[in-house]
């Protein structure tokens, strides 16, 4: 039986039972209450801001003002770390110095921001093609869109250890309690980590944002063993779903059957003397923060002028659709659907229209240029074949609508349509719904995202069926606002409950159980 050992002076009392809805600053108290002093290190290929193109190298005490890129995600982790203070490691993306202290009025704290450079750019294309052109297509099950060489593999080996380099030198510096790392882009961060021999190292815990495919589909990754050897490097593994947690666990199984160091059981992998925690922890919004978005009057007439500008009157119905324009999101899909709406139920005809907003990304890689150059043309098509005077059935816009226009275009929308064919979640669904505030808009959500596992009530759609699903589009436009404001009341209400902040508040509660059992 292992041995009582006494406890570190940084261990901490077991949390306070979780708060009945989880805020911003119920996750930082807890963080607090589990990690003392410590800070948090956040590592992710991203940087959480846009230092402005064209200012000189200022002085911290002399930034200019910084700008935020449109995910979720990385906003929510950046009000965590402004409550609490921290350290924050990435990919350095836009001008300025290699080091930024972040701070906002109104928040507590500051962190530090090491952006890493790389000057190499044969290793850094390396790195971009086997994560976004190997791993990306393989984990939406798209083998058919791989694009990445041989080579690619050592230079996506070398960028997470350049990552470990940077994340080891602030460890030493600031003692942090806690490593967090996301996403596929850097699966391999414990391992280099590991290999360089410190004696402690804190916590690490990993999330992993895109789906975990079936365990077939990695046959398809020569590399495969490395990538699952170096996410057991990690002391807890986070997953959007059941499912995909499911699907990891038999992906060990399968890869290493017969080894007797590594045991898989449901939420636990033991590999020699060492646990990995491995859970489902789906992500959500800060649904507060849309519904404000959403009704504030200079938002909702800002949103009312980007309609007119766009040729939709007050009056005019529309469907909208936020995605990058990336092929997982199934833009072809959305235009079969809309084709089938009008041929099927001709009365839609002139009456509804699709507000698309799509920015572009990745563009630089053949893929998207190609599956970008289709969605183009394919809209053009389908406006053609069934415009009406001065109506056509899409809008099409790619570029980046803030979110205090976004909220409200939510808001105003008939519905929205999420068409992907692969999410690992799919925020969106869950922000236009934290939009709906006492409206009956309608969350038309694809089968294929890791939301529709979680929001049974929501009303689900298949894009690989677009008749069907114009047919669920139709008739769930026409039922009475009453049974579809009682769905939204549903939805809203899980959404709710299951935001952002309890999504970290559970993942730090996750690492820090893992700590306490090893003391
Ligand atoms: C990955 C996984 C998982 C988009 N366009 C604009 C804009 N956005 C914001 C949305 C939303 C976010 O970007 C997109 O979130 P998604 O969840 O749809 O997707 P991915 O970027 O593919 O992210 C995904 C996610 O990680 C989180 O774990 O859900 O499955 O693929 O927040 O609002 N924001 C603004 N203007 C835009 O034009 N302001």
């Amino acid at each position: 039986m292992p041995s009582r050992k006494t406890k570190t002076p940084h261990s901490s009392p077991p949390a306070k039972p979780p708060p009945k809805t989880w805020t911003a600053l119920s996750v930082s108290e807890q963080f607090r209450t589990l990690f003392g002093l410590k800070k948090l290190l956040v590592a992710t290929h991203r940087e959480p801001v846009i230092y402005p193109d064209g200012t000189r190298e200022a002085s911290p005490l002399n930034q200019p003002k910084l700008k935020y890129p449109a995910g979720g995600v990385s906003q929510s982790l950046h009000r965590l770390l402004l409550q609490t203070g921290g350290d924050w490691v990435s990919l350095k993306s836009s001008p300025g110095p290699r080091k930024l202290s972040i701070s906002l009025p109104g928040f507590p704290a500051s962190y530090n921001l090491y952006r890493l450079g790389l000057k190499n750019t044969l290793e850094s294309e390396g790195y971009q093609r086997f994560a976004n052109d190997l791993l990306w297509p393989l984990f939406h099950e798209e083998p058919g869109r791989i694009g990445s060489q041989k080579e690619d593999f050592k230079n996506y080996e070398s960028v997470n250890k350049k990552f470990s380099e940077k994340i080891a030198q602030v460890m030493i510096a600031q003692d942090n309690g806690v490593l967090w790392v996301h996403d596929y882009q850097l699966a391999l961060v414990a391992k280099f980590l590991r290999s360089f021999g410190k004696a402690s190292l804190p916590p690490m815990a990993f999330f992993w944002h895109i789906p975990w495919p079936s365990p077939n589909y990695l046959s398809y990754l020569p590399e495969r063993r490395d990538l699952l050897l170096g996410l057991l490097d990690y002391d807890l593994l986070g997953f959007q779903t059941g499912l995909y947690r499911e699907r990891f666990l038999e992906s060990i199984r399968q890869e290493f059957s017969g080894n007797d160091e590594i045991e898989v059981s449901d939420q636990v992998i033991k590999k020699g003397t060492r646990t990995i925690h491995v859970g489902d922890y789906p992500i959500g919004v800060d649904p507060g923060r849309f519904e404000t978005l959403s009704l504030d009057s200079i938002g909702l007439s800002q949103a009312k002028m980007f309609l007119a500008e766009n040729g939709l009157a007050p009056e005019e119905m529309y469907l909208i659709s936020v995605d990058r324009m990336d092929y997982t999101k199934g833009f072809l899909k959305r235009l079969q659907i809309l084709d089938a709406l009008f041929q099927q139920f001709p009365g839609w005809i002139g009456k509804i229209t699709l507000l698309q907003i799509a920015p572009p990304t990745r563009s630089t890689h053949p893929t998207y240029q190609t599956y970008q150059k289709k969605v183009r043309e394919e809209v053009i098509n389908t406006n053609n074949r069934w415009k009406k005077r001065r109506w056509a059935p899409i809008i099409s816009i790619e570029r980046t609508v803030e979110h205090k226009i976004l909220a409200p275009l939510y808001r105003l929308a008939a519905g929205a349509l999420v068409t992907s064919t692969n999410d690992g979640m799919n925020l969106v669904a869950k922000e236009y719904l934290a939009a709906q505030k006492d409206e009956g808009g309608t969350l038309f959500l694809s089968r294929y995202t890791g939301a529709a596992q979680g929001l049974k009530e929501a009303v689900l759609i298949d894009p690989y069926n677009p008749s069907e699903s114009a047919a669920i589009i139709s008739r769930t436009l026409l039922e009475p606002p009453s049974i579809r404001r009682g769905r939204n009341r549903i939805l809203r209400e899980q959404i709710s409950r299951n935001n952002i902040f309890q999504w970290m508040g559970s993942i730090l509660a996750g690492i820090h159980d893992h700590t306490r059992r090893k003391e």
